[in-house]
């Protein structure tokens, strides 16, 4: 295992009831099985997902005590037996899916997320809000050694979901995409992946902090759903031709906006579902989105391939998400920012503080 100067107890936030708080307080450190690494977290991404988790939000129960979270990177510091293709010193990233069947199906042609029998990262298995976290060999996110953990941290769920959503979504360079929800987390890296990838965006979220953001990395229009009288026209005006965007990727934790989008989506034009709101429908005319041929449907994470090309265009300097950095101890503060729809992009928590 190798495992000299890894302590026995280590600072973590802990979910210890449904509805928080998150509570910081020493546990002991885990040990690897013989399929499975220990990483030394430096660093972890706050997802929406994880405020969700601690309110028990969705129809999937979290496993308790948690230890949330899903963005984490940092340094492998123990392997078990039969972990073969990393060392100890490598870069590695917790994610979302910590771990799947590998034989079912669905892992059988490389579409794991679907797997019935996943573990989850920070929901069905301890995550990275905590300074050492297991993650399954064969899925925890390999990271370049010259990368920035701090500025990784939230690629490995944000960064991977919002990319293999505008795959999903099929726009091409050149077409528009409108992101619902741009102003945050996910919202902030999918402006940044569109630009890289050439694709116009017509970016959705309320107030100007978020607005002034979402035009310093690449939106070329900002609908303020707060302010706009109509909001169906204002992001149909912002196409060149006033069709309307080709995509929609839904990231809002509302759902208004995932009824909204088929108004305003072009005729051919695909709405992704990305964002959960709790307890949420969707529903749509059926005359519309049979006459105007609308294609609805959800993307979830990425595989293992989708995560290691959307680091790879981290690793390429093309995505620079804005993103703040605070103590792990405050976790349960930035909740209450996220509560609040106050965060402008993504909050990053450093283990050590
Ligand atoms: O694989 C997946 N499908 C996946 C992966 C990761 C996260 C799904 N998620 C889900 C999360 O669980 C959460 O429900 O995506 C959602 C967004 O996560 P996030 O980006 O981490 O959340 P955020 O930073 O709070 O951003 C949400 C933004 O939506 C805006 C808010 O102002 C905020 O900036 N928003 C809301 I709430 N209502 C809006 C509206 N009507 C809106 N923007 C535009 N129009
Ligand atoms: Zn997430
Ligand atoms: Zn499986």
């Amino acid at each position: 295992m190798g495992s000299e100067s890894i302590p026995t107890e280590q600072w973590a936030q802990v979910v210890e009831k449904s509805g928080g708080p998150v509570v910081y307080k020493k546990i002991p450190v885990p040990k690897p099985g013989p399929d499975e690494v220990l990483i030394n977290i430096k660093y972890s991404g706050v997802c929406h997902t994880d405020l969700h988790a601690m309110m028990g939000d969705w129809p999937l129960p979290t496993k308790l005590p948690l230890v949330g979270g899903h963005e984490g990177a940092g340094v492998v510091v123990a392997r078990g037996e039969l972990v073969k293709d990393i060392e100890i010193g490598d870069y590695a990233g917790i994610k979302w899916l910590n771990g799947s069947c590998m034989d079912c199906y669905y892992c059988r042609q490389a579409d794991e997320p679907l797997c019935p029998e996943p573990s989850l990262s920070g929901y069905t298995v301890d995550g990275s809000f905590q300074q050492y976290a297991i993650g399954k060999a064969n899925h925890v996110a390999r990271i370049p050694k010259e990368c920035d953990l701090e500025a990784i941290s939230p690629i490995l769920c944000a960064g991977i979901t919002v990319y293999k959503a505008i795959k999903e979504s099929g726009v091409r360079p050149g077409q528009y995409l409108t992101i619902v929800g741009a102003g945050g987390g996910l919202g902030s890296m999918a402006l940044q992946y569109a630009k890289a990838m050439g694709i116009h965006t017509i970016a959705i979220d309320g107030g100007e902090e978020k607005g002034k953001m979402c035009k310093e990395i690449g939106a070329s229009e900002y609908v303020d759903f707060t302010k706009s009288k109509n909001v169906v026209q204002d992001v149909k005006n912002a196409t060149a031709d006033q069709l309307g965007p080709h995509a929609v990727i839904v990231l809002a934790v509302s759902e208004g906006p995932f009824q909204q989008a088929s108004e305003y989506v072009r005729s051919r034009g695909t709405i992704v579902c990305v964002g959960l709101p709790a307890n949420a429908y969707l529903k749509a005319p059926v005359f519309d989105t049979v006459t105007r041929m609308i294609n609805i449907k959800g993307s979830y994470v990425g595989n293992r391939q989708d995560s290691a090309e959307a680091i790879e265009f981290f690793r390429r300097g093309l995505i620079k998400a804005p993103y703040k950095t605070v103590g792990l101890s405050q976790l349960q503060d930035v909740y209450h920012l996220m509560e609040k729809g106050q965060i402008a992009g993504r909050y990053v928590v450093d283990t050590s503080k």
